[in-house]
């Protein structure tokens, strides 16, 4: 993890000379996470706007993602999972915010990768041809922002900046999880782009929730219950759909940590998250997530207070596996 000025400055050059080489070589593809979140893809929009043989693509485009693609119209290529027709003259692959490979959902061709990531756990092979930025921050569209104001400000457009800031307000959750960092970025993010803070924020938060989407909401909801998991207690919950969403207003209502299961097409997952007062005494959720993987099989990391894991294991099985790993976290004072 990269956390002071000059190691981020030079990581920053290091990246700046393995893209000016690629682009120099061929085509580059910028490849999101398969969750689509607006963290990965605005990081993914924003690089890719800074040289025209960059190319933004993913599998899947989240909610507030497309709705921001949408809105201004930013080129993003969607991708099936089977697919393999990558340029022939394809000179790299550029990876952010997906801490493996899996986590792109693709399989991505044999060449020179670059990795930029924010994620606490992290499970890439990588060559001598690839480089790897992991920082410290609240979310990779900071590194991205870092970077483009230090070697591309021309790619900085209104619209740039836009996506830079969403993915930020996204992944710190309104600001509720920022520090210093990720204030000052989204400070520069809204000077530079001349940003009406509170119109963007409004458009962001406009309803897009279907009435199907909260009768699941409400569902989940009706089924939570409160579990003891040696410390801590933890609230429970199965959730078909937005399954993020339920588990932050659980955690809004006071448990130390929260777990929702979702289970489709033999597919079981789970998305946990935990206040900030949870991580102080000693909870990483991530850390939890890759044990879990560890002891069941499936993939499983992410942050300290919100984290996830999918693998094709029980629901209940796979529910228990998290408690019992968060009820053997000692609790600090
Ligand atoms: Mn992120």
């Amino acid at each position: 993890m990269k956390s002071t000025e000059e190691e981020r400055a030079k990581d920053l050059d290091s990246f700046h000379s393995w893209l000016m080489k690629a682009v120099h070589n061929g085509p580059v593809a910028v490849v999101t996470g398969k969750n689509g979140d607006m963290d990965t893809v605005g990081s993914a929009i924003a690089l890719a706007a800074s040289h025209p043989r960059l190319m933004a693509c993913g599998l899947h485009l989240g909610r507030l993602a497309k709705k921001m693609v949408q809105h201004h119209q930013a080129p993003f290529r969607k991708l099936n999972p089977n697919h393999r027709s990558w340029p022939k003259d394809l000179a790299g692959v550029v990876v952010v915010d997906a801490a493996a490979e899996n986590q792109t959902g693709l399989n991505l061709p044999d060449v020179p990768k670059c990795i930029l990531d924010h994620h606490a756990t992290n499970e890439w092979e990588l060559d001598d041809e690839d480089l790897f930025l992991q920082w410290d921050v609240k979310a990779t569209t900071e590194l991205v922002s870092d970077y483009l104001f230090l070697h591309s400000t021309s790619a900085l457009t209104p619209q740039v900046c836009e996506f830079l800031i969403a993915g930020l307000i996204t992944d710190t959750g309104r600001f509720r999880h920022a520090n210093h960092t990720s204030f000052s970025t989204a400070g520069k993010l809204i000077h530079h782009g001349d940003i009406d803070y509170q119109s963007f924020i409004e458009f962001l938060e406009e309803e897009t929730i279907s009435p199907s989407e909260r009768g699941a909401i409400l569902r989940g909801m009706n089924r939570a219950e409160m579990t003891e998991a040696g410390p801590w207690s933890v609230v429970r919950t199965r959730c078909g759909t937005l399954e993020g969403k339920v588990a932050s207003l659980l955690v809004s209502i006071g448990a130390d940590a929260v777990v929702v299961t979702r289970q489709r097409d033999g597919e079981t997952r789970l998305t946990v998250r935990a206040p900030r007062s949870s991580v102080k005494q000693g909870i990483h959720l991530g850390n939890i997530m890759a044990d879990v993987a560890k002891k069941i099989g499936g993939d499983g990391g992410g942050h300290d207070g919100a984290a996830g894991w999918s693998g094709s294991a029980d629901p209940v099985a796979a529910e228990s596996a998290f408690i019992d790993a968060v009820a053997r976290t000692k609790r600090t004072e």
